[in-house]
């Protein structure tokens, strides 16, 4: 099977993922200027330039199917249905955050939408999502599992002890690979033996498939065959996504390690400017893409001004959600070298 195999989209359909993706881009954005303004805290990490993957995959998924993030996971909580605004009142640490302002950038999670968490360290949404799925054949149900994991992640252990565990016990989950060419600063291919994360996939027997991530009408048609199959009981499949982070690894990245002139001919591609031109190609009218353009924006900058107006929460608060085991045991020993 190739991208071109897969049956066209509508343009209604492709219209509702443009929307999604300008959410996705003006979020990142405004958090950007909030962070610039002192209003966020630690670091954040944009997703621009690889809204179409989030957006293509989640678009196939249902409320009642999961998804795991990692550290780069604003996109993805959008895409699965989370509330913007409870998401920027998260990274701003105020009340009505979606993790109670104790997560912060990389730990938003919302169950209620299925989003089972981003993630600060490197590759264990992947084994959370084993997990996940593997509760999922438990119980019986026939919801499945997305789990969304960067290029220079699959150079880590737990990426092949995921693989192999979901492959083993045949679970219902899909590996999402997006390649965005680097990992922080370093390009992702230097540090990398072999063919990729695609031929690592075929490496464990798992269907493993590659498409141009910038297109997210790509995105969707593969991502609608892959997961149809997860569904169906085929076991675990791979989609590997070509795509390009646009923006520096964190937000005050100055990206001093690129070549003179990379980042904008990269921008050339990127997946919201590809979408307007497929949907005006098929029919959709310029003040129509405008429109949903300035809405999304409209309702981030709603979500900005809510989250600076939102208080931070009492410090008492600190002390709920936390497990509390007492005090420690006291020592028993004699103290004499065992
Ligand atoms: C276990 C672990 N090691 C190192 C880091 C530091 N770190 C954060 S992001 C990152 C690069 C990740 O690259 P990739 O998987 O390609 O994801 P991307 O940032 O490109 O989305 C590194 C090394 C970490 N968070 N966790
Ligand atoms: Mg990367």
């Amino acid at each position: 099977m190739s991208e071109t195999d897969q049956p066209r989209n509508t343009p209604a359909r492709i219209f509702e993922l443009y929307k999604t993706m300008c959410l996705i881009r003006a979020f990142e954005e405004r958090a950007e200027d909030a962070f610039d303004e002192g209003f966020i805290n630690g670091s954040i990490h944009q997703y621009i330039g690889q809204e179409a993957v989030g957006t293509g995959v989640c678009s196939n998924l249902r409320r009642n199917d999961y998804i795991l993030s990692n550290h780069r996971g604003h996109g993805h909580s959008i895409a699965k249905g989370a509330d913007p605004e409870a998401m920027m009142k998260e990274l701003m640490g105020r009340v009505g955050g979606t993790s109670g302002a104790k997560g912060g950038s990389m730990h938003i999670a919302d169950f209620s939408v299925g989003m089972l968490g981003a993630n600060g360290v490197l590759a264990d949404g992947l084994t959370m999502g084993v997990g996940a799925a593997q509760a999922i054949t438990l119980k019986g149900d026939d919801s499945i599992v997305a789990v969304f994991v960067g290029d220079g992640t699959t150079n880590r252990g737990p990426f092949y002890e995921a693989l192999n565990w979901a492959m083993v016990y045949e679970l219902p989950i899909m590996f999402v690979c997006e390649n965005n060419t680097y990992a922080s600063s370093t390009l992702t291919r230097s540090v990398t033996a072999g063919d990729g994360p695609v031929a690592r996939a075929k490496a464990f027997g798992m269907p493993a498939f590659d498409v141009d991530g910038n297109n997210v009408v790509a995105v969707d048609a593969l991502a609608t065959d892959l997961i149809a199959r997860v569904r169906s009981g085929q076991g675990p499949h791979f989609l590997h996504a070509r795509t390009y982070r646009v923006k520096g690894h964190i937000s005050r990245d100055k990206l001093l390690y690129r070549r003179d002139g990379e980042t904008e001919e990269n921008w050339e591609n990127e997946p919201l400017g590809q979408c307007a031109s497929w949907l005006a190609d098929n029919g959709l009218n310029e003040a129509d893409l405008r429109s949903a353009h300035a809405a999304a924006y409209a309702q981030i900058d709603t979500a900005v001004t809510a989250a600076k107006e939102s208080p931070f929460p009492d410090a008492a608060l600190a002390y709920e959600d936390v497990q509390d085991f007492g005090p420690p045991e006291p020592w028993a020993g004699t103290g004499d070298a065992a």
